[in-house]
């Protein structure tokens, strides 16, 4: 049986290609989930999308990968910079966890310089655009494997 992986983003991430083109680009979040599905079929993992603007939505879907996923992808937006909540929900899941943003953080305001869930994180991509999903997705089956 596949193994399953969560692809969770935050908070205003359901605007992606529909605003700040510069910054996210032009890619849409449907079309980064379908993307990393057809990636994670070849890769013998299923990808489980979930997108929410609320921090204990996020939080309660990490709860339900402690039964259902073997590893997490997550860009979990602003609430990176700010949530020790979601650094404690991850800290409670067993399987791998990488942490992707799409802009170069480090390239921005000092603010988002500082990560809480790098501290939980095997790997974290940034600047990569939309393909660090997708760059997420082949780390996790290695670490998978
Ligand atoms: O670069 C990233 O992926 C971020 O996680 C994106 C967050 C930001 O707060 C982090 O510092 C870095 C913001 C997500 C906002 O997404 C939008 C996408 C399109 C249009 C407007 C917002």
């Amino acid at each position: 049986m596949m193994k399953t992986i969560y692809l969770l983003n935050g908070p205003n991430l359901n605007l992606l290609g529909k605003r700040q083109p510069k910054i996210y680009g032009r890619e849409t979040l449907e079309d980064v989930l379908r993307d990393c599905t057809a990636l994670g079929q070849g890769l013998g993992l299923a990808v489980e999308g979930f997108q929410s603007n609320h921090e204990g939505a996020i939080i309660d879907k990490i709860h339900e990968a402690r039964e259902k996923a073997a590893g997490i992808v997550i860009n979990p937006g602003a609430f990176t910079h700010t949530s020790v909540a979601i650094l404690d929900a991850l800290n409670a899941f067993d399987g791998p966890v990488i942490e992707v943003h799409i802009s170069n953080v480090h390239k921005r305001e000092s603010f988002r310089h500082h990560s809480y869930v790098s501290l939980r994180a095997e790997g974290v991509i940034a600047g990569l655009g939309t393909e660090g999903y997708q760059a997420a997705i082949r780390r996790l089956a290695t670490l998978l494997a």
